[in-house]
Formats: C-alpha cells, sequence, structure tokens
C-alpha cells in the first residue's frame, strides 16, 4: 500500500499539481471588449475578431471580410428573453471578400453569430445597458 502511494498516487498528483500551475502561469491578460464595435475577418485566419464584443443597446456593429473567401454572417437573438427575440430579427448576410456589413442592435440581450460556410467561425455580442465607458 505504502508503494502504490509513493510510485502511483503520489506521480498522479504532483503532475496534476504541476499541470495547473502551468496552465495558470501561461494564462493572458483579457483583452478589454467594452464598446467594441467593430469585428474583422483578417486573412486566412478564419476566425471573427474579436470573438465576443460587449456594447450598449443602440451600438451599430461592422464586420469587415478582410479576407480573399467568403463568408456568411449568421447572427440571432436565440438565447435572449422573449422580447428580444420579438424585436431582433435574425441576420443572414452574405460577406464576400472586402466588404463590410453594418447592423444596429437595439434590445438588450445575447446575440451568438457565426459564419455559415466555415463552423469554426464564431462569436458573441452582448448588449447590455451598464456598459462603462472606458
Ligand atoms: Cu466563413
Amino acid at each position: 500500500m505504502n508503494l502504490l502511494v509513493r510510485f502511483v498516487f503520489l506521480p498522479i498528483l504532483f503532475l496534476l499539481l504541476s499541470s495547473i500551475t502551468l496552465v495558470k502561469g501561461s494564462s493572458k491578460p483579457v483583452p478589454d471588449v467594452r464598446n467594441l464595435n467593430l469585428i474583422v475577418v483578417e486573412k486566412g485566419t478564419l476566425s471573427f475578431s474579436p470573438k465576443v464584443v460587449l456594447v450598449k443597446p443602440g451600438t451599430v456593429l461592422t464586420w469587415v471580410n478582410q479576407d480573399i473567401q467568403d463568408h456568411f454572417l449568421m447572427l440571432s437573438s436565440a438565447t435572449s428573453n422573449e422580447k428580444t427575440i420579438a424585436n431582433e430579427p435574425p441576420v443572414n448576410q452574405p460577406l464576400p471578400p472586402g466588404t463590410r456589413f453594418q447592423h444596429k442592435i437595439s434590445h438588450t440581450g445575447i446575440y451568438p453569430f457565426f459564419c455559415a460556410i466555415h463552423n469554426q467561425m464564431w462569436g458573441m455580442i452582448m448588449v447590455d445597458e451598464n456598459v462603462v465607458t472606458n
């Protein structure tokens, strides 16, 4: 039993603790996404940047395709409350290379969006009254 603890349990515990430390040690500062309204697809990245933004109601958001291939923006308020869902129709918007698309969101809520062509491209707009201005 002692051998089991010394050669099996303790090494596993050590590995677990050291991996936790590694994860903590490699964490980067969280970027400030308050009041950002520009979401860019840079060339070859297959991702929206930033992925998550936090804005006030009435913000006009802009998606820009700086890539050399087509993307297709789909956005909905489906995870928000009933009033938001009723008042914010879903967006289905082709984003050819070099184009931009603007869309105003007037109601508080959570708006996931993604690219209909590349399912690894996703993001989220969080709309809240209480966004502190920088
Ligand atoms: Cu895409």
